[in-house]
């Protein structure tokens, strides 16, 4: 896998990255705080007590950052728009400034050449309705289409590309199960409500986009694991598959009108305590892609003592295996295995990777960064895709996570995922050996 050419005219190449992730410019131009800005604030949630404040400040230096996509030959750029930047109570009144700075991206991508997606929501809920009740709350129905339908009137002839949801798993299951993200809220009830009240956003957002942008291309992204059982037990491989259900296909299951994969992980009949009437048919969409992020395989293991699954995952350090910063296992293969898995679906027409990528220790030597282990970790990865495709999977893009170091949530600046190093006092950035490698393969026809 030399030339990028192999993927063929239509294959799209790209980068992703998020609001709070990188913007910075918190509180100014009238945004309203959303609930990673009030989780950073509590002690002890982020490593090194970082928060995303400033971040990048992508604010301020975005034009000169998407200069530098177009130096680095990369044509599509997948972002996010900050709902408490445009909507600062998350309902109701609409805030001039925010949609300004939106209306600047856009237009400083297209004079570049240079392909806007939007993502919806990834990640940063406004704080006033996480007071309400944020994803527990129904009426996050109702605020989610209203915010969707400004984002696509306002920009549906600018942005072809529209995805609603970022990792829905995620957000519902580390913010509202686990209370590892933002809002630090645990137990079942916040996790099956907010999920259900997901499930239906990523439908009902979704539907909104279709009736202003007809000619949009809609999806949605969904992280997802290559799972492996880790002996050959009965029980090690139920515990896979109850792993299976909760993290590769809750989400992705109700929108191909399959319903939530409940044979599979019992505990999750319970979501069906937050249905109304008429929800069955609200659940499926007929996205025109959906996007993958995957970035590892996860060995599982059955556990008596991890309640409703019992089941657990063994961790890469715990296997000797070689890892990420973020310890996960560097194993290219998974991205081959998750593409087929999707691509099995009859439902699905088109994947595009939406995310891969890896953070790596990064040291600056003469000014420079030589990230080998990340230059290698994309190259093996995108022969993994290309392998897909030429199996004859239906995959049509892949987005690097991410352009720029950034705020990593949980934990902080520590992890570098970034093509370009950011210096986070100083705000200049460097383009790694990566980012060279890459602007290469991208020139290279
Ligand atoms: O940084 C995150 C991103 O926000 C969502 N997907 C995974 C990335 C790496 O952890």
């Amino acid at each position: 896998m030399k030339y990028k050419n192999e993927f063929g005219d239509d294959f799209r190449w790209g980068v992703s990255t998020a609001a709070y992730q990188i913007e910075g410019a918190h509180d100014i131009d009238g945004k309203g705080p959303s609930i990673w800005d009030a989780f950073v604030n509590r002690k002890g949630k982020i490593t090194g007590g970082h928060h995303g404040k400033d971040a990048c400040k992508f604010y301020h230096n975005y034009a000169n950052d998407i200069k530098l996509l177009k130096h680095l030959n990369i044509e599509n750029f997948r972002f996010s728009f900050s709902w408490s930047r445009i909507i600062p109570q998350g309902t109701g009144q609409v805030n001039t400034k925010g949609l300004d700075f939106y209306d600047r991206l856009l237009d400083e991508c297209l004079e570049n050449n240079i392909n806007p997606w939007a993502t919806l929501y990834h990640w940063d809920l406004p704080q006033a309705l996480e007071d309400k009740g944020g994803w527990t709350n129904r009426d996050i129905e109702q605020w989610f289409m209203q915010y969707a339908d400004i984002c696509s009137s306002k920009f549906g002839d600018r942005i072809k590309h529209w995805m609603v949801l970022n990792e829905p798993m995620v957000f519902t299951g580390a913010g509202y199960f686990l209370g590892m993200h933002a809002p630090g809220r645990i137990g079942l009830k916040n996790f099956l409500s907010s999920a259900h009240h997901a499930a239906l956003c990523q439908a009902q957002g979704a539907r909104v986009i279709r009736a202003n942008v007809p000619v949009a291309q809609i999806g949605s992204t969904f992280s997802c694991s290559f799972l492996q059982p880790m002996t050959t037990s009965r029980k090690d491989e139920l515990a896979t598959r109850r792993f299976d259900a909760l993290l590769n296909r809750l989400f992705i299951e109700p929108s191909l009108g399959l319903g939530y994969p409940v044979s599979d992980l019992k505990f999750l009949r319970r979501i069906y305590d937050y249905h109304k009437p008429g929800d069955e048919a609200l659940l499926p969409f007929d996205f025109d892609f959906i996007g993958i992020q995957n970035y590892t395989r996860e060995i599982v293991s059955h556990s008596y003592f991890i309640p409703y699954l019992q089941a657990k995952l063994i961790k890469a350090n715990k296997r000797n295996v070689s890892a990420t910063v973020m310890n996960w296992e560097v194993y290219p293969e998974a991205l081959y295995q998750m593409l087929t898995k999707y691509g099995n679906y009859s439902g699905i027409k088109k994947i595009i990777v939406t995310e891969n990528g890896a953070a790596f220790p990064d040291t600056l030597i003469d000014g420079s960064i030589y990230d080998e282990a990340r230059t290698n970790y994309l190259k093996n990865h995108i022969a993994e895709v290309l392998r897909a495709k030429q199996d004859g999977i239906a995959v049509d893009g892949y987005f690097v996570w991410t352009l720029l170091d950034n705020f990593e949530w949980a934990e902080g600046y520590f992890p570098r995922f970034g093509l370009v190093y950011v210096n986070f006092n100083t705000q200049e950035r460097i383009i790694k050996q990566s980012g060279k490698w890459f602007r290469e393969f991208l020139g290279n026809q």
